[in-house]
């Protein structure tokens, strides 16, 4: 979409929120020729806060000659929130949005004038309560805590997002008088893919108070590029009014998100509301929270690493079992069988289908027909699906001859379950304007899922192909002993 272009329901997941043509009027804008310095664009309110005309004046009569070089110097930094300059009584961040442009955004000084040392402590109690977090899970309610303390922010939690990138509330911290969000699911159109890249450059999402308007940029075309100004890397951008809307009608007054990622993937978002009015949360404090979301998305990594290794480990022993059965049995047929619980610990299943050379046998939890279901096996591929409802109800089939119709075959039984939606999403097609207009609901909404089994992770597949080759290798090594006895 066109910068400027009006935004609704339809269009929202375009809406170029990179270039709002506006700030939020609790700070202010300047953007200079960088060759000359001269100011060419400005909020509409830095004339006031500076108490004279600024367009077309030298940015080194509003800030000095040696505050604009430091600017200058820190312009090219990937993180704005991390490091202002510090004059008037004012913050200063700048960045170039375009070549030749240099922006210069300023900020209040928070009222909390705290000591260096006193920032030096939070930051080190902080990283310190993550550092030693045993899990995710404690890992994302220590984070919360934190922030909602640095912050003080009526709610502050934690928000995971799932495949297919709708989201969930794990952990949070509370005004105790609140309603808990804690559990409930919110529709991945809540937060655009755009919104969602914007975190990638720049760690903080800052909203101060969704009552007072946007100021907008004068002119509102930069007269240098003839564009939009993009703000993605400053602090001030204007907030869409999408967003706002929404934000009111769950009763926020001002919002801060602050990323985890993990890699390229937007894993979740530590997020807070307030709802008693603007909450000014100061550069110090932004910057402590945005090291937070860092050391936190490092401790996810390392923590989701450390779960995966120690699954793989317990599937490894499995396998191990598995395999000393089949050892000590005349035939792989018998031995799968014999282990029993332990074939179905290998990928975690409720049941298993083991058939070879037309002899089937049967563990566990396994659905009606399944010599029809072993018959429909017709890929050497290790196969998997989650679909409960169709053919192959939650099957993990690892295929040992095709041709001849030997596979093993996992199974896992429906996993029926409701999920709590915070307001009916629009992947469902329910009237979901409703949460958007000004007496928009958040009424949540309990949604039966059914036809599907728990999803097996990348871990148990391997786990059975790894099981697979195990068999193969055996196979061979037997028929060599066989072979060697017979000669
Ligand atoms: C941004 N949407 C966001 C953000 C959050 C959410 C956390 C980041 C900005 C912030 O911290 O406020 C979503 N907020 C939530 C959720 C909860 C919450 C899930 O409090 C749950 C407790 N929003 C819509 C629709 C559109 C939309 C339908 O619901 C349009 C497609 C847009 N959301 C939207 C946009 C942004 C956004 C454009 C970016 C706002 C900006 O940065 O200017």
């Amino acid at each position: 979409l066109e910068p400027g272009t009006p935004v609704d329901l339809t269009n929202c997941h375009r809406e170029p929120i990179r270039t709002p043509g506006g700030i939020q009027a609790h700070g202010a804008l300047l953007a200079a020729d960088e060759s000359t310095l001269e100011i060419v664009q400005a909020s509409a309110n830095a004339a006031t806060i500076f108490n004279r005309s600024v367009l077309g004046v030298s940015l080194n009569e509003l800030l000095t000659a040696e505050v604009v070089e430091q600017l200058q110097a820190s312009a090219a930094d990937a993180t704005p929130n991390l490091r202002p300059l510090r004059t008037h009584m004012l913050d200063a961040y700048a960045y170039r949005p375009a070549e030749g442009v240099l922006v210069v955004e300023l900020e209040p000084v928070g009222s909390r004038t705290a000591s260096l040392t006193r920032y030096q402590d939070e930051i080190a109690r902080a990283l310190g309560l993550l550092q030693d977090a045993p899990s995710v899970e404690e890992l994302l309610w220590r984070a919360a805590r934190v922030v909602r303390e640095l912050t003080g922010s009526d709610r502050v939690w934690a928000y995971r997002f799932e495949p297919d990138d709708h989201g969930v509330i794990v952990a949070e911290e509370k005004r105790e008088d609140l309603d808990a969000f804690l559990g409930l699911h919110y529709p991945a159109s809540d937060i655009p893919p755009q919104a969602r890249a914007l975190f990638f450059q720049n760690r903080l999402r800052f909203i101060h108070d969704v009552e007072t308007s946007a100021t907008p940029l004068e002119p509102i075309v930069n007269p240098l590029t003839g564009e939009w100004l993009d703000l993605s890397r400053g602090v001030l951008r204007a907030v869409s009014p999408i967003h706002i809307q929404y934000l009111k009608n769950m009763g926020a007054t001002a919002s801060m998100s602050i990323a985890l990622t993990t890699g390229d993937r937007l894993w979740g978002l530590i997020s807070g509301h307030h709802y008693s009015g603007p909450l000014f949360v100061p550069h110090e404090v932004r910057a402590t929270c945005e090291l937070i979301g860092i050391v936190c998305s490092m401790q996810l990594q390392a923590l989701e690493a450390l779960e995966v290794s120690r699954r793989q480990g317990t599937l490894a022993t499995k396998r191990s079992a598995v395999l000393d059965r089949v050892a000590a049995s005349s035939s792989i047929l018998d031995g799968l069988a014999a282990a029993g619980e332990d074939l179905l610990a290998v990928c975690g299943a409720d049941g298993a289908a083991i058939r070879i050379d037309d002899e089937l046998r049967l563990i566990g939890e396994t659905p009606g027909d399944v010599t029809a279901l072993l018959d429909g096996l017709t890929s050497a591929e290790v196969f998997a699906t989650d679909d409960h409802a169709g053919e192959m109800p939650g099957v993990l089939a690892a295929p040992l001859a095709v041709a001849r119709g030997n596979h093993i075959v996992w199974f896992r039984r429906e996993y029926v379950r409701t999920i709590e939606w915070a307001h009916a999403p629009k992947s469902l097609a329910i009237k979901e304007v409703d949460r958007l207009n000004p007496d928009g609901s958040f009424r949540t909404w309990a949604e039966s899922v059914e036809g599907e089994s728990k999803p097996w992770s990348t871990v148990e597949v391997e786990s059975v192909a790894e099981l697979r080759s195990a068999l193969g290798t055996f196979l061979i090594t037997r028929a060599e002993q066989l072979a060697a006895l017979n000669a």
